[in-house]
């Protein structure tokens, strides 16, 4: 049974030590923080595409690992920032496709991963490509070298849950301090 995207989340999160988080907007995001919250996640409000850019601008800062929980819709809205983080090819990225072929969050509209395999686009570009079915052992992803392309199927639809109550500044503020304090020890 192909897993719901929240109990993927929760799959690959629990098995996360001090990897940054930077969080698809939408319901991943609310899914994600209703699981768990950290200061070592950044919840994307608003700007569709832009966790696989956000997540390769701070791979490429700092040395921390990053873990991009993407969606299909948004991979597909910024090729072109998957096609830099794979020229760029950090090797502390990891970018997972939460793959739904679909625009779920906003009503589970068909996307264009219904007929194109974006595993085999990422593959392509030169990402260390894993696939994943039901047996979601993020270890696996995280055993890999950089830059990763997980390719995680999941079923359409949202969990029931309620929306993220911090405020953009929090949400960023707080992260920047993680970051910063990491990296100036
Ligand atoms: C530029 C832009 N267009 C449309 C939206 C509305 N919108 C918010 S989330 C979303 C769907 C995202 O789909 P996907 O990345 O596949 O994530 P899923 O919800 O399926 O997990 C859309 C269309 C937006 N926020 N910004
Ligand atoms: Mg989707």
């Amino acid at each position: 049974m192909m897993l719901e995207r929240i109990e993927a989340i929760e799959r690959i999160t629990g098995v996360l030590e001090d990897e940054l988080v930077i969080c698809n907007l939408g319901f991943p995001s609310r899914e994600l923080y209703s699981i768990r919250d950290s200061p070592r996640h950044f919840y994307m409000l608003g700007s569709m595409g832009m966790a696989s850019s956000i997540g390769l601008g701070l791979a490429l800062s700092q040395e921390r690992r990053v873990v991009v929980l993407d969606g299909d819709g948004s991979i597909l809205m910024n090729l072109g920032g998957l096609v830099t983080a794979a020229a760029q090819s950090p090797g502390n990225l990891i970018i997972v496709l939460l793959d739904n072929r679909c625009y779920a969050t906003t009503g589970s509209q068909c996307t264009y991963a219904d007929v194109i395999d974006l595993g085999a686009v990422a593959e392509s570009m030169g990402f260390n490509v894993i696939r994943f079915a039901d047996d979601l052992n993020f270890e696996q992803a995280l055993a890999m070298d950089g830059p990763v392309f997980a390719h995680v199927p999941v079923k359409p639809g949202n969990a029931d849950v309620p929306v993220i109550d911090l405020d953009a500044e929090e949400i960023i503020e707080r992260f920047i301090e993680e970051v910063r304090g990491a990296t100036e020890d």
